[in-house]
């Protein structure tokens, strides 16, 4: 079996040599223009190039739990593609959104200006049930979210395509339901795929229905959010602020005023990294299952595209 690693923005190194280890029939080689049919490929946003030259690929393995680059692009028609499923990502993204959370409903952002101005002075507390959180996505990465917010006893909402159980979140689904799931919600986080039904969802409207003193924490993609419009929302007071971890463009270019504004946190696309072990142990069993004709989790549906 020969597997082709295709990774842009990663160096392929270190993955082909885990790959090697937890592969041992295999033949794990990088790719590169010219080389060999693979049976099975391991990607990170791969260019055109790359499947137009791999055409019989079996399997198509995306380092990531986002497909959204690799759906740009034209696939072996026959290929399967497969996401990362969790793989450590999950306890990740559930640190970093709780956090993101308390620390703008305990006002600890405040508290750290206070302290550097040597002030010692108390906020009154805010109620929990003043801050109901709408968890938009509960797929994976969402699911865990809500619950770990739900932990933390406050009010959490789930908003899916499909309808969904979860337990301790109110959960609301598809278009019919949205606009009862926003007015519900005042700390909205989006854990969406990008695809063209939710590109720009995160514009004036969405976001102006969200309760008064809103707050946003996006950790999907940046073309989820219509950049001007969140700027309008929290210059006119509506939305009290932002935690912002993904951003359309990718560095957040130095001019851009997310990186000036008062209300809004910026990181750098880290609220959930891939784990390499993680990853490969996961990938390795994926594409073992795969040659024995079993089901394996994390298929992508291409129509849905994700
Ligand atoms: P999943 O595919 O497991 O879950 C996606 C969820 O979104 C599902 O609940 C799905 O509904 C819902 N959904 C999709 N389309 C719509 C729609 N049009 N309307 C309403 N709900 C919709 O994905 P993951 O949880 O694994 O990952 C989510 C995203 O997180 C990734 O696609 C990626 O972009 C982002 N991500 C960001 C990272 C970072 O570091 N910032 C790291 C990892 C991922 P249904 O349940 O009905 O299918
Ligand atoms: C992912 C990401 O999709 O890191 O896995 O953004």
């Amino acid at each position: 079996m020969r597997v082709t690693v295709c990774c842009s923005d990663t160096k392929a190194a270190p993955w082909i040599e885990a790959l090697r280890a937890a592969l041992p029939g295999a033949a794990v080689e990088e790719w590169r223009p010219g080389a060999p049919q693979a049976d099975h490929a391991v990607v990170w946003a791969p260019p055109q190039q790359f499947l137009d030259e791999q055409p019989d690929l079996k399997g198509i393995f995306n380092i990531g739990a986002g497909v959204d680059a690799l759906m740009k692009l034209a696939l072996p028609r026959d290929a399967v593609v497969v996401r990362l499923d969790d793989a450590g990502m999950s306890v990740q993204m559930a640190e970093f959104v709780c956090h993101a959370v308390i620390r703008h409903f305990r006002e600890f952002d405040a508290y750290e200006r206070d302290a550097a101005q040597g002030k010692w002075g108390f906020r009154r507390p805010r109620l929990r049930s003043e801050f109901p959180v709408g968890v938009m996505g509960l797929g994976v990465l969402g699911a865990r979210v809500a619950q770990a917010l739900a932990a933390f006893e406050f009010p959490v909402l789930g908003w899916s395509r499909s309808a969904r159980e979860v337990a301790g979140v109110r959960c609301f689904a598809g278009g019919a339901q949205f606009d009862n799931f926003l007015a519900s919600t005042r700390v909205l986080v989006n854990l969406l795929p990008l695809t063209p039904d939710t590109e720009n969802i995160l514009d004036r409207a969405t976001l102006g229905r969200l309760q008064p003193g809103g707050y946003l924490v996006n950790v999907a993609r940046g073309a989820h959010v219509v950049d001007a419009d969140l700027l309008a929302l929290l210059d006119s007071g509506h939305l009290a602020g932002a935690a912002l971890d993904v951003f359309r463009t990718e560095p957040l270019p130095a001019e851009h005023p997310f990186w000036r504004h008062p209300k809004i946190t910026v990181t750098p696309h880290t609220s959930a990294r891939t784990l390499r072990d993680e990853s490969v142990t996961q990938i390795a069993r994926k594409i073992a299952a795969f040659e024995r004709g079993e089901p394996i989790a994390g298929v992508v549906d291409r129509k849905k595209g994700y």
